[in-house]
């Protein structure tokens, strides 16, 4: 298990995470599929159930996303990605004991969000949209900084890197300044490597395997493997199959000192995450 050199204590709005423990982030979609029949009302009680599943089954954090990060997946105006997300964020704040991810890159999103109870700003452009550091500065929320090359639409179509750790370490440290610079204090960020976002096979695996030495830019990691092409392409299995192959990397990427798994399997997660943390404990 790697040493963490930062802090112990990452200031979510009005809550603080722990990073001396590691932390199951569920994932809570509310993406158009995710409420095509039934409409809204419908959508934001499936959600909150969700949500409330997930907390009882050990999530510490739940992610909620608006926009649809899968290639090909139409843009989503800003009135629609508000609609979507802030009676979830809203339902959410009032009735559980969670800190609220919300997977955003939209800084009208994160200001209104902020007001109702958001934790932790996901941005997957790592606030690089106009006006996202600015919005992520007034608010008091945690910011997770992920490593992406151009747009999810066009992201996949031919990623090279000569130096993939180095590139991928390089953009953070950039993005964190940048933070710095608008105000944003060292303190409130965590960092991704974003498994599968400009990446090939070859690369998610070589990156997954020297994770540790994004440890030299000081600031606690988030994992997102669950169900994702990394597995997928080394088992050859479908979506629904991937469950073994996603914990496998869960428990990885603990022992390489990620303090945050972004998964959608929380009960399984959250067994491997309690299963090693005993073993760790023992004399
Ligand atoms: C992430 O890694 N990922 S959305 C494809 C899949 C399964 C899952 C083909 N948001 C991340 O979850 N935020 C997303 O099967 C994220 N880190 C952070 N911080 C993509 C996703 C997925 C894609």
């Amino acid at each position: 298990m790697s040493s963490s050199l930062h802090t112990t204590r990452l200031p979510c709005g009005n809550r603080v995470l722990d990073l001396s423990s590691t932390h199951v982030m569920g994932i809570l979609n509310v993406t158009p599929d995710s409420f095509s029949d039934g409409g809204r009302f419908k959508g934001l009680e499936r959600a909150l159930a969700h949500a409330r599943g997930m907390v009882e089954a050990g999530a510490n954090l739940i992610d909620v996303g608006g926009e649809s990060t899968r290639p090909g997946a139409l843009p989503v105006s800003l009135q629609e990605e508000l609609d979507r997300v802030c009676p979830v964020v809203e339902a959410i704040a009032s009735e559980l004991n969670v800190i609220i991810s919300v997977d955003t890159s939209t800084p009208e999103v994160m200001l209104e969000c902020a007001g109702l109870g958001m934790g932790l700003i996901n941005d997957v452009r790592a606030l690089q949209r106009a006006g996202a550091l600015e919005a992520a500065a007034q608010t008091d929320a945690a910011v997770c900084l992920m490593h992406m090359l151009g747009e999810p639409g066009d992201m996949q179509k031919n990623p090279q890197y000569t130096d993939l750790v180095g590139e991928v370490t390089d953009f953070l440290a950039n993005r964190m300044l940048a933070c710095q610079n608008a105000g944003i204090d060292a303190s409130r960020i965590i960092l991704d490597p974003g498994f599968g976002f400009a990446k090939t096979h070859a690369h998610n695996l070589s990156l997954f395997r020297r994770l540790e030495a994004l440890d030299a830019l000081g600031r606690p990691l988030l994992v997102g493997v669950s169900r994702k092409s990394i597995v997928g392409q080394t088992l050859g299995k479908p979506i629904d199959d991937r469950l073994a192959g996603s914990l496998a990397l869960a428990a990885m990427a603990m022992f390489k000192g990620a303090k945050i798994l972004r998964v959608h399997d929380v009960a399984e997660t959250v067994d491997v995450v309690r299963m090693i943390a005993a073993v760790n404990a023992a004399e």
